[in-house]
């Protein structure tokens, strides 16, 4: 059983506060769904089987090229952001799993890791390298980018990053390589987008060859930023295009934010379905750019319309399995709770999806009956799964208000004492 960094005592006092409301909220919720036909247990168990993974990068507090404001207790190394990941996941029960980001999160002893993981009942989802920017005594600049760089040296050391990432990730049991590069253009002709291509998919061909039997290669896409007239990956089409030429393994992974605004992004998510090479998500929300904003915080509904098209292929029975993780940055919350709030968001959204009547909207949609079909995506949609979201956080011992547990938990304060204040500075993501 895992460590309880969180008061077990005071986690059930603060349940046992909840209880009698969440067991009426409950049933009434499980009669409503009944007169639907739908049964709220087998909801619930489907709800309880589902996980997304927490960004290392996301416990920290988050910052912009302007400024970054760091908050009290902010993890010093990766051992530190495990434990902040292990409270987010002994309250709110969602969040099994760990995306570690290299070298972000560099240790000296990988299996002392996985131990320290193990011990707090996490597990590691895909690793994710960072050829975006430069370390200190690198031999190549990434300043004019990495995999598709016009320098033949660059694009090597770039590979055997990349190549070390799946070594840690062997070392740590993750199953799946995430790849985002930062490569493209400021001005028109700096780049010849075709030769920069080829060199992307050379350089992703030898990482491939790398890839154990049973892994992945997630490639995200991006439309801009840092680049900003054109990037190598830009969009779905170019993400797919690779991963179709580099082989069964390599699929591609949607990272909400990285879309110009109103792309729409349940559409790419069918698609990437259709043809097999839908690797997962980054989720998050955003208005403008990439926000990296706490997933459902502008646009509940959109994250809802994704979640209602995986919902769909699966009870058609295609043969899919995303990977769901978090990516944000928090820059004004208390990172630990924005990534609760954010995973039962998530959990919230996928939930809604299985009240969709699949065979109704089926015989609309046949129908070209369009106010009956958004009719029901919308019942579906405004159907509010609170109690039974509690329920499976109470049944997996968690907190019933994960959040309100936290606060009263002190948590935040107690490690704000063991770990230094680190002072403001310039900008940066982390
Ligand atoms: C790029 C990105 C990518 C990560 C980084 C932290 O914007 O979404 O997934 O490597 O954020
Ligand atoms: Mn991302």
């Amino acid at each position: 059983m895992s460590t309880n960094l969180i008061d077990a005592g005071a986690i059930a006092a603060h349940n046992d506060t909840l209880l009698s409301q969440v067991g009426s909220d409950y049933a009434h919720l499980g009669e409503q769904l009944g007169r639907r036909g739908i049964d709220i247990e087998r909801v619930r168990a489907r709800v309880a089987a589902f996980g997304v993974a927490i960004p290392s990068w996301g416990v920290g507090t988050g910052g912009t090229r302007f400024a970054r404001f760091p908050g009290q207790g902010e993890p010093r190394h990766v051992f530190d952001k495990l434990q902040d990941c292990a409270v987010i996941q002994q309250l709110a029960r969602a969040t099994p799993t760990v995306s570690l980001h290299i070298p972000w999160d560099r240790c000296t002893d990988w299996s002392e890791l996985r131990q320290t993981a193990s011990s707090h009942g996490l597990a590691f989802d895909a690793i994710n390298s960072n050829t975006f920017s430069d370390q200190k005594d690198q031999a190549h600049s990434y300043k004019f980018g990495s995999l598709s760089h016009t320098d033949a040296a660059t694009r090597a050391q770039a590979v055997a990053h990349n190549i070390d990432c799946i070594e840690i990730g062997r070392a740590l049991g993750s199953k799946a390589l995430t790849v985002w590069v930062g490569d493209g253009s400021n001005f028109p002709g700096q780049q010849h987008f075709r030769r920069a291509f080829d060199r992307y998919l050379d350089s992703a061909q030898q990482i491939y060859a790398a890839l154990p039997g049973d892994w992945r290669m997630m490639l995200e896409h991006k439309i801009c930023e840092p680049a900003f007239y054109s990037t190598v990956i830009q969009d779905w089409g170019s993400s797919f295009l690779a991963a179709q030429t580099l082989g069964p393994k390599a699929q591609c992974l949607v990272d909400l934010g990285h879309h110009a605004p109103n792309v729409n992004i349940e559409l790419i998510v069918a698609r990437l379905i259709a043809a097999g090479k839908l690797a997962g998500f980054h989720f998050n929300d955003s208005k403008y750019g990439d926000d990296d904003l706490d997933a459902g915080s502008v646009s509940p509904y959109r994250l809802f319309l994704v979640f209602n098209e995986l919902v769909a292929a699966a009870h058609e029975g295609v043969a899919f399995d995303p990977a769901y993780m978090l990516d944000q940055s928090h820059n004004v919350t208390d990172p630990i709770e924005s990534l609760m709030t954010s995973a039962v968001q998530v959990q919230r959204s996928f939930a809604q999806a299985l009240l969709v009547d699949r065979a109704a909207l089926d015989a609309a949609q046949d129908a070209n009956d369009a106010m009956t079909a958004t009719h029901l995506l919308k019942a579906a949609f405004q159907t509010d799964v609170t109690p039974l979201l509690q329920r499976v956080r109470l049944e997996a011992g968690g907190a019933i208000d994960p959040v309100a547990a936290y606060r009263a938990s002190g948590y935040r304060q107690r490690v704000a004492v063991q770990r230094p204040a680190v002072a403001g500075g310039s900008g940066g993501i982390v």
